[in-house]
């Protein structure tokens, strides 16, 4: 009867990764689908380009990648360590930021990690990924 329980539960853990695993494989096929010339302009990463800017010893910046890479969204990082000219540049980007991440998603500001994470809550960041 035990063992039938834990088999039961290992069947619904393994039930449950494959839908997973199902969703995220057609996600992709049906973004490539749906966009091919973003697929092809983006050797077939069917994401817009993401750069995040960032500087050394950042935790919001080490947060903002870690929720990207677990999206599996492949971003250009731009760390502004000791860069200067390029912190000016973000500022006036960014409309007067000037802390980091600052985070852009295709011509999407974002702005910085709690910006990020806020999209994530309200559900609206996968969709940006995906535009
Ligand atoms: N609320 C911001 C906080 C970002 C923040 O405070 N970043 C720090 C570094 S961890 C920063 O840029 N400080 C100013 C500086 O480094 O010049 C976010 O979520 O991105």
């Amino acid at each position: 009867m035990l063992i039938n329980l834990s088999c039961g539960v290992n069947a619904i853990i393994f039930a449950s990764k494959l839908a997973q695993a199902a969703e995220s494989i057609s996600f992709a096929t049906r973004t490539i689908l749906e966009q091919p010339n973003r697929a092809l302009e983006n050797g077939f990463n069917p994401m817009p380009k993401i750069k995040v800017y960032t500087a050394g010893h950042c935790c919001y910046c080490h947060m903002a990648k870690e929720l990207l890479k677990r999206k599996g969204a492949a971003f250009e990082e731009i760390d502004l360590t000791g860069r200067h000219d390029l912190r000016e540049e973000l500022r006036i980007k960014s409309g007067g930021r000037n802390t980091v991440p600052q985070i852009w998603i295709g011509d999407t500001h974002v702005g910085g990690c709690d910006d990020l994470m806020g999209l994530e809550r309200a559900g609206k960041l996968d969709l940006l990924l995906a535009n």
